[in-house]
């Protein structure tokens, strides 16, 4: 392998970003007209570049040690987990009361543990989001965890998730929320707060004695063993934010990655966030981490659906030095092929990171559908696959548990990418090459080894070649990768070739490739030869390392079937495998029941079902929730009115059909049934109707239940469906428990104020004993 000496001359960005701009800026005058261009960290396209100039200056930005490090981490996760967690919204106004955030089974263990098993090789823990609850117990604020009743105000969230992350291998990250609602001046709840208050830049000792925070921010305390004090001339909340950052950074152990997010739910705040400050601070304490997103080492992709650029450059322009960059939009199509490289333009690493949810939302609510295996499969290919970090965010339900439909969708894409991956086709091959330079053999691209590649010969920007199999194999993936640590991202444009017996066919026809690129083939091909013809490249082409790979697949789902009258439930499915399943909330496994007749759910319940291949790989899960008990028997024993249609339809178990009253029946409108026999009861269903009408759904009601339909007992007086407006999905609400056999339901308000009621269906949630 050659070996690049002036690597060592580099400035290596992360420890003196500010020694590699001066020095890049230092040479970039005399570049044009001196001759060769040195690999650098920093690149300045000055005036008179000529394109060749341009194209060789790109092709020698390298990346710097933290990027490096980053990129090979491909797999990383995110963790949105918070005060919004139990009150289904997205973003928290910083209103909210510590006592909102109290899970009852709070476990970073299972958290990590899954992450792991997926693969993953770094956590992104959301330490504070915009609604301001710090999840430790920063000496800065009483806003945090210590104000909630979790774990008696004991609890630690970063600290569990930086214990468990170490236990499992995994590096942590943290997000800090820049925008701060709590904080905000104008917060009824807290209005001395920092946010936007309008104070002067201050001499301010970081990490600040929290005793004298406003009355003498020159004061520090004492740091943590190892660390040392920082001055820093800033306002209250930049010298709040700085000394939280202070905290996180010297309190968890190391810290390979820090988000700043961009997202400002109140735009009218004038506060200028010290990025300058903040930056320094995060280089002197954790030296080796990268900056993301608002951050001059990793690049946010432009879109939160997980979705990477087809041609996806890692060497950027921007109009100035990355470290003062002043985050232009970056959503744009085309951001770093030749045709953006423009005189004045600093060219630096800057790659890209995919972050998405897997819910449909970041915080975990009831109503968030999960994304599939095949979305997340999709996911990994559109992310590692094209140049870029996949950044999966995992949400917590209000236990402080991934629930089972995230957990069972997550380790079925990591089963099909490990799959996948575990055997590389093109082993036992042959790679040759119609030109290389004589240091860098085609054979350096087959040796598992990233640092070592084959390159072409000196001056050409394009090259040939060709894989030699011992015999035909099958794959419909192929993977790239080129040296860009050591030689840049050059490759503007190839084709993948496969011999058919007497032609050679393309297969694909790709721009770039970069740190990873994944192809997946529109079908799989069987071939013995396989080509890779680079037609373009900024400088001599390299591949560090190929692959080829045959996408595993999943059985398919099986079908469950609505419950019988007596509450039993069927499961098929068409290939004829054995099929395994759950019905308590866990997603199934191998060793999971294996199904061989109906099951039976007359209470309700939650059936997850997958099928098993004879080599006992699980296919994808099926989940099917029934709620409430199963209504045979029951009668409607009265109602106020049904003249829109029969009170009956509202406990036929047919979802499709509905109870309504005329549309000039003035509320309170109730509805009484029989359930045949006495019950434990606690609690009840509503199903709005869902055939796009709002009319009749109800806002507000009461519930009551009697054993002989003569004495009632009022279960809940008056109670309101949260959003069912805007929401109109199953209600599930719970109660002390009773005993009875009628019960009656009554709308006390519709969504929108008018006289009438309905329902899709009501039922009861029992417990198994009458
Ligand atoms: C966005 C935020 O507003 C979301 O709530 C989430 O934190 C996501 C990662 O970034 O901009």
């Amino acid at each position: 392998m050659k070996t690049l000496t002036t690597k060592n001359m580099i400035v290596r960005g992360a420890l003196a970003p500010a020694l590699f701009i001066i020095l890049a800026l230092a040479r970039a005058p005399m570049l044009a007209a001196d001759g060769p261009i040195p690999y650098a960290t920093l690149q300045v396209i000055s005036n008179g570049d000529s394109n060749a100039a341009i194209a060789e200056k790109a092709a020698k930005v390298l990346p710097r040690p933290n990027q490096s490090e980053w990129m090979r981490l491909e797999a990383t996760f995110f963790l949105h987990f918070g005060p919004n967690s139990f009150h289904n919204v997205e973003w928290g106004s910083g209103r909210e009361d510590p006592s909102l955030f109290n899970p009852t089974a709070f476990d970073a263990d299972q958290w990590l543990r899954e992450m792991k098993n997926a693969g993953g090789k770094l956590i992104i823990l959301v330490c504070k989001h915009h609604d301001g609850l710090c999840l430790w117990p920063s000496r800065y604020t009483t806003h945090s965890v210590a104000a909630s009743p979790w774990l008696n105000g004991k609890g630690n969230e970063v600290r569990a998730v930086a214990e468990a992350a170490k236990k499992y291998g995994l590096k942590l990250g943290v997000y800090l929320s820049p925008a701060d609602l709590f904080q905000l001046r104008t917060n009824p709840k807290f209005p001395g707060g920092y946010y936007g208050d309008g104070s002067s830049d201050v001499l301010s000792v970081i990490p600040t004695d929290p005793a004298s925070f406003k009355s003498d921010p020159s004061k520090g305390r004492t740091p943590p063993a190892g660390f040392t004090s920082y001055n820093y001339v800033v306002d209250d909340y930049n010298r709040y934010f700085l000394n939280q950052l202070y905290e996180l950074l010297t309190d968890y152990g190391p810290v390979a990655e820090v988000w700043f997010d961009g997202a400002n739910p109140d735009r009218s705040v004038r506060e200028t966030y010290d990025y300058k400050a903040w930056y320094d601070l995060i280089r002197k304490l954790q030296p080796g981490a990268v900056i993301a997103c608002k951050g001059p080492d990793v690049r946010w992709v432009g879109n939160e659906n997980g979705v990477g650029r087809v041609a996806e450059w890692s060497v950027i322009p921007s109009p100035e030095p990355p470290e003062i960059y002043a985050w232009p939009d970056q959503s744009g199509q085309d951001l770093g092929s030749l045709a953006k490289l423009k005189p004045g333009s600093y060219l630096s690493w800057y790659p890209a990171e995919v972050n998405t949810p897997i819910l449909y939302g970041w915080f975990w609510a009831a109503n968030k559908r999960v994304k599939s295996a095949s979305q997340l499969v999709d996911l990994y290919y559109n992310s590692v696959g094209r140049n870029a970090n996949m950044l999966l965010n995992l949400s917590p339900d209000n236990r402080g548990l991934i629930p089972g439909n995230q957990v069972a969708a997550l380790r079925q894409m990591a089963d099909v990418i490990r799959d996948t991956f575990a055997v590389n086709l093109a082993a036992g091959g042959k790679l040759t090459a119609d030109n290389s330079n004589p240091a860098n053999a085609p054979s350096l691209a087959m040796d598992g080894n990233p640092d070592s590649w084959w390159e072409a010969e000196s001056g050409r920007t394009n090259g040939t070649l060709t894989l030699t199999l011992p015999s035909a194999v099958t794959f419909d993936v192929v993977s790239l990768q080129e040296a860009v640590d050591h030689r840049s991202q050059r490759i503007e444009s190839y084709a993948i070739e496969v011999w058919d017996g007497s032609a050679w066919n393309t297969v694909d026809e790709e721009k770039t490739v970069g740190h990873k690129r994944l192809l997946r083939l529109k079908s799989p091909v069987t071939a013995s030869q396989v080509r890779i013809r680079i037609n373009g490249s900024r400088l001599e082409p390299t591949l560090a390392e190929i692959g080829l790979f045959k996408q595993a697949i999943l059985a398919a789902a099986p079908q469950i079937s609505d419950r019988d009258a007596s509450g039993a439930v069927t499961l098929a499915n068409a290939d004829g495998l054995k099929m395994v399943y759950t019905t308590d909330g866990s997603p199934p496994e191998a060793n999971s029941p294996i199904y061989n007749s109906a099951l039976s759910l007359p209470l309700g319940g939650t059936i997850q079902a997958a099928s098993l291949t004879p080599q006992g790989r699980l296919g994808m899960v099926a989940t099917k929730t029934f709620v409430g008990l199963v209504p045979t028997g029951w009668k409607v024993a009265a109602v106020d009115n049904q003249d829109g249609s029969p009170a009956s339809n509202a406990i036929d178990g047919d979802a499709g059909t509905i109870w309504q009253t005329s549309t000039n029946a003035p509320l309170p409108q109730s509805l009484t049934i029989d359930l045949g026999s006495s019950r434990r009861i606690r609690g009840f269903t509503y199903l709005p109707r869902h055939d796009g009408s709002r009319d009749g759904i109800v806002d507000n009601y009461r519930f009551e239940t009697s054993a002989n339909g003569q004495n009632w007992t009022t279960n809940i007086d008056s109670g309101r469906f949260g959003n069912i407006r805007n929401n109109p999905t199953l209600q599930e609400i719970s109660f002390a428990p009773v005993t009875a056999r009628f019960f009656r339901f009554t709308a006390l308000q519709e969504v929108s104020g008018k006289s009438c009621a309905s329902a899709a269906e009501i039922s009861v949630i029992a417990t198994a004993a009458p």
